[in-house]
């Protein structure tokens, strides 16, 4: 049942230089206001927000492009309370002994613990499933290749996306997460992959005095940072 290679012409429009220029200058400032948020307005907003971002995300790339992703939105109060519940019930565990102190020093200055009010705080939390394998036309297994570098690619886009749209968001991990997929009835072959509340940030929401690695730090040029541009050899 493979399907044939059929081309189609790429739409694409060159801008400007000097737009490229002033967007790459912007690149920086637009997301660097972006940050994981723990504290969350009651204040609603339409739904069709979530579902456009959710569109916008679901256009990543992914391997044999069987975009192996599923996105569980939730609005429901009791079932934000029952989400609650069974997180915060492994994370009891998990803070109490299941997390080495290692981990547990490491997350001393982000300020986790246990609680998680935010999970019925935020209007909607949405949770990203991975398919770890599809089920083709006549309802057999589909491999799924690259799947986690797929979703976690859709997931970074839906986060820039809810920035974008003036909300906020936290890429929550409770764990184990199997739970979420027994309280919103997902199929076996999903997996959890992250949990997004989403929403304003309250007006009293405090994060964690972070400081990011500059731009020296997470970058080189080519082997042992030799810079191709400044090389005397290149005729500068
Ligand atoms: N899942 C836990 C612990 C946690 C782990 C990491 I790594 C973080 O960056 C933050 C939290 C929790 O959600 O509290």
């Amino acid at each position: 049942m493979s399907r044939e290679y059929s081309p189609t012409p790429l739409s694409f429009e060159r801008k400007t230089e000097e737009e490229m220029d002033q967007i790459s200058l912007r690149l920086e400032s637009d997301l660097s206001g972006r940050r994981s948020v723990r504290h969350f307005s009651s204040d609603s907003f339409p739904r069709e927000w979530v579902d456009r971002a959710i569109a916008a995300a679901s256009t990543a790339p992914s391997g044999a492009h069987r975009q192996p992703w599923h996105f569980v939105v939730v609005d429901e109060p009791d079932l934000k309370r029952q989400i609650r519940a069974a997180a915060e019930q492994e994370e009891q565990v998990s803070y109490s002994g299941r997390m080495p102190q290692e981990w547990l020093d490491a997350l001393q200055p982000i300020g986790t613990d246990a609680s998680k009010p935010f999970l019925e705080e935020a209007p909607f939390l949405v949770v990203l499933f991975a398919e770890t394998h599809g089920v083709n036309d006549s309802g057999s297994k589909q491999k799924n290749y690259y799947v986690s570098e797929s979703v976690g690619i859709a997931a970074g886009m839906f986060i820039s996306a809810i920035h974008k749209l003036g909300l906020a968001t936290l890429t929550h991990t409770p764990s184990p997460m199997k739970f979420l997929r027994d309280l919103l009835g997902r199929p076996s072959r999903e997996k959890p992959f992250l949990l997004f509340p989403i929403g304003y940030p309250a007006l009293e929401c405090q994060v964690p005095d972070l400081k990011r690695k500059s731009l020296e730090e997470v970058r080189s040029y080519n082997r042992d940072g030799r810079n191709h541009e400044k090389d005397p050899a290149n005729g500068e």
